[in-house]
């Protein structure tokens, strides 16, 4: 049974659960700030950590794994409680977590998963990212109702399990409808400035008018690519209809300016799940599920958008 947890009971409570957290010392490996997710992810995992006394030691690995490995020895050697790692990639942790294991040091993994032996870490707390790419999917599939969609998709970062698995679930979902094709898809690396570039190169090679549609693997992908699609003359949202994932708040901004046309929500609350597992597991030995699972929402153009923008605003992102 995954356990769920939602972005309101998450971020705006921010309460701690139990006083486990006295003096625990916890390090916390994260990917970068390659989007306004990730930034919020941050803020919230500190808070998260100030709330319940815990002193975290923060590392940012600017999006490379030997940097994330690095800090990851640096915490066994300082000999921390537990470690978090939000993983930029899925592979390449064995050795790495063995040494964590080896050193009795719980390892709870962040919005992300590996393709490691899963006595090598506590538990993950991800959303269900294939889910996510299958509400994707199936949001284009009901939208375009019937009428050929040829489309183009913004990946995340290579070899990521987002990655990985949004796209599989968009495939799953678009199989079967002849009349739905994606006919480029290429990384942009979950990045703003990236999602621009390779919108621009996809407007070139196929034409805007020939395009019908954006999956974008996340919403800073699909903000870049909105500039690329303005600047090319076209309307984002008419011409081309975006579909992304994460629900940030320039996102519900762009749903509300009829820029964007649907996105599905991930809570930046990892941390908190997360923390109450490290905490429970420290204090008596509890064993967590292997998955925790955060909810996905999706959010369109109906939607009270602005609303929801205000909500969201402050929120670190
Ligand atoms: C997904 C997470 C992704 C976000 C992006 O769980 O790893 O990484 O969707 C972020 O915004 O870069």
């Amino acid at each position: 049974m995954n356990i769920k947890t939602t972005l309101l009971a998450g971020v705006v409570a921010l309460a701690p659960v139990a006083g486990f957290a006295a003096d625990l010392t916890i390090g916390f490996s994260q990917i970068g700030s390659e989007s306004g997710w990730r930034a919020a992810e941050t803020t919230v995992t500190k808070q998260q950590a100030e709330e319940r006394g815990i002193d975290l030691k923060f590392a940012d690995a600017q999006q490379k794994q030997e940097n994330q490995i690095k800090a990851i020895r640096s915490f066994i050697a300082q000999g921390v409680d537990g470690i978090l790692i939000a993983p930029v990639v899925a592979t390449g942790w064995d050795e790495v977590l063995e040494e964590a294991k080896d050193a009795d040091i719980p390892v709870v993994l962040l919005d992300r998963t590996v393709d490691a032996p899963e006595d090598l870490y506590l538990t993950a707390v991800t959303s269900d990212l294939v889910h996510e790419g299958n509400v994707a999917g199936q949001w284009l599939v009901d939208e375009v109702a019937g009428a050929d969609c040829r489309i183009v998709e913004l990946q995340g970062t290579t070899g990521s399990s987002p990655a990985i698995d949004r796209k599989t679930g968009f495939e799953q979902a678009i199989k079967g409808h002849d009349n739905l094709e994606i006919v480029r898809s290429q990384t942009g690396d979950f990045t703003r400035s990236q999602g621009k570039v390779v919108m621009e190169s996809f407007l070139k090679a196929e034409g805007g008018a020939n395009i019908c549609a954006l999956y974008a693997h996340n919403d800073d992908m699909a903000v870049g690519a909105i500039q690329a699609i303005k600047e090319a003359g076209l309307k984002p949202g008419t011409d081309i209809k975006i579909v992304s994932i994460d629900a940030v708040p320039d996102a519900h901004l762009a749903l509300a300016n009829g820029e964007m046309n649907a996105t599905i929500e991930l809570t930046p609350n990892m941390a908190g799940p997360a923390l109450d597992a490290m905490e429970a597991y420290l204090a008596d030995g509890t064993m967590p599920a292997k998955w925790i699972q955060t909810e996905s929402k999706l959010y369109t153009a109906k939607d009270d958008n602005q609303a929801v923008y205000e909500m969201k605003k402050d929120l670190g992102y």
